[in-house]
């Protein structure tokens, strides 16, 4: 039985790959932080007690900011396969907290390596870095490829740049099998709450059903290429099956922009959306609505504004990936396609949103954040 250790298994594709790797028979290892209120929400329906009998998903405490617990639990697992997941993954956050976002981000995947170097797993562990196409950043290329030159436009970004450069630079000093995927948005119900495609389906699934008024966006125009996490996370098991590591682009080749996807996600509810103004002063009015979806609303109200406080200090105005590479290489093609994954996601909210409102509707306190 192989054994994975995922690190940010708690997250949205932590959560998907470890589901994906218990399929496949793996003995799975995650780390977890310690939190003061439950954070395993996404992991819940695998989880396993540990005195059941052969369980094979664990959980560790643990942080990429601590080099001896990392060394500790490694050494104690012996990982055929490293995942690492973890990371202060929010862009627009990372300009609030650039330090802690290279220490975790940036230092966190120099610590895994070093540990799996130090413990002399260099030869026998397969490493995998969750890199990102906001290398990118401002693009020098379109689309994006594996040989399309970085400009991080990001703390964050800068901080994986430092991440990607230092698994190559493992795998070329000390021999390991390490990796890069350089993966595209990819999204789903599990999404955290403020990305903007959740943002999106949730805000307007609260709406639709009365329970919220409005939704404040930042930069409307942004053009991203975005996937469902399920089928990503496949990619990410693929690049670490074959015979000698090399880094991949992981992306769909279609580009939309966040106002396509609210306006997708609206006709989803059965609003269809009137944009009027243009900049800081762009509204989005319901024009007509159909069903009961959205009794919560009437035609004539505005339900999107855009507030520039979530406007980035640099943005990255457009992604648009390659992975021919892929494709031809891993034999890898996403399953699910744009319309469906917002399909997902919304049907996901508006069920959320309903048990929200009954619960509401029988005097209880809903806090519903639209961040
Ligand atoms: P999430 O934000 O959903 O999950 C991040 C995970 O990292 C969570 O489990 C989080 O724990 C954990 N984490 C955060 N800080 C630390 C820390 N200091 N020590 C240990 N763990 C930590 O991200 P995604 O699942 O969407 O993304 C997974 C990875 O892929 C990330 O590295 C991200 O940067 C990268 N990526 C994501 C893309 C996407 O579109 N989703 C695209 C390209 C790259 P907790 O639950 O406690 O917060
Ligand atoms: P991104 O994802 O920055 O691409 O990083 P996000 O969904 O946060 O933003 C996408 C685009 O939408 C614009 N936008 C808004 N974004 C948020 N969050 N909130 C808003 O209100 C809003 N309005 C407009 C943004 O400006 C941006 O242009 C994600 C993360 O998962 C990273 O970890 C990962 O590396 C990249 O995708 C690939």
């Amino acid at each position: 039985m192989k054994k994975a250790l995922i690190t940010g298994v708690t997250g949205q594709d932590g959560s998907y790959l470890a589901e994906f790797l218990l399929a496949k028979g793996y003995e799975v290892h995650g780390l977890k932080r310690r939190a003061s209120l439950f954070n395993t929400e996404r992991i819940d329906h695998i989880y396993q007690d540990p005195h059941a009998p052969e369980p094979n998903f664990f959980l560790h405490y643990g942080d990429l900011t601590d080099t001896s617990n990392l060394t500790r639990i490694l050494k104690q697992v012996q990982p055929d396969e490293v995942y690492n997941l973890g990371a202060m993954s929010h862009v627009a956050v990372s300009f609030e907290s650039p330090e802690y976002t290279a220490d975790v981000d940036g230092v966190g995947t120099l610590r895994l390596l070093e540990a799996i170097r130090f413990l002399g797993m260099e030869k026998t562990t397969r490493f995998y870095q969750a890199s990102t196409s906001e290398l990118f950043g401002l693009v020098q290329e379109t689309p994006q490829r594996e040989t399309t030159p970085f400009y991080p436009r990001s703390p964050y970004a800068v901080a994986k740049l430092y991440a990607y450069w230092i698994t190559i630079n493992y795998r070329e000093a000390y021999g390991m099998y390490a990796c890069n995927g350089i993966l595209f948005n990819h999204e789903s119900p599990r999404r955290g709450e403020t990305f903007v495609t959740r943002k999106i389906t949730r805000a307007l699934a609260n709406i639709a059903q009365g329970l919220e008024r409005q939704l404040f966006l930042g930069n409307m125009d942004a053009l991203r290429d975005w996937g469902h996490a399920r089928d990503y996370v496949e990619m990410q098991w693929l690049m670490l099956q074959q015979s000698h590591a090399e880094d991949f682009v992981i992306a769909t080749g279609r580009q939309y922009s966040v106002r396509h996807f609210v306006e997708v996600a609206a006709r989803e509810l059965g609003m269809e959306i009137d944009w009027q103004g243009s900049g800081v002063n762009e509204r989005g009015i319901v024009a007509f609505m159909r069903g009961e979806n959205c009794d919560g609303v009437r035609v004539g109200q505005t339900i999107v504004a855009v507030d520039p406080k979530y406007f980035r200090p640099t943005e990255v105005e457009t992604l648009l990936g390659d992975a021919t590479k892929a494709r031809e290489r891993l034999g890898w093609t996403p399953q699910t396609g744009f319309e469906s994954m917002v399909q997902e996601m919304v049907a996901h909210d508006l069920d959320a949103a309903r048990r929200h409102k009954l619960l509401k509707s029988h005097g209880y306190r809903i806090a519903i954040s639209l961040e």
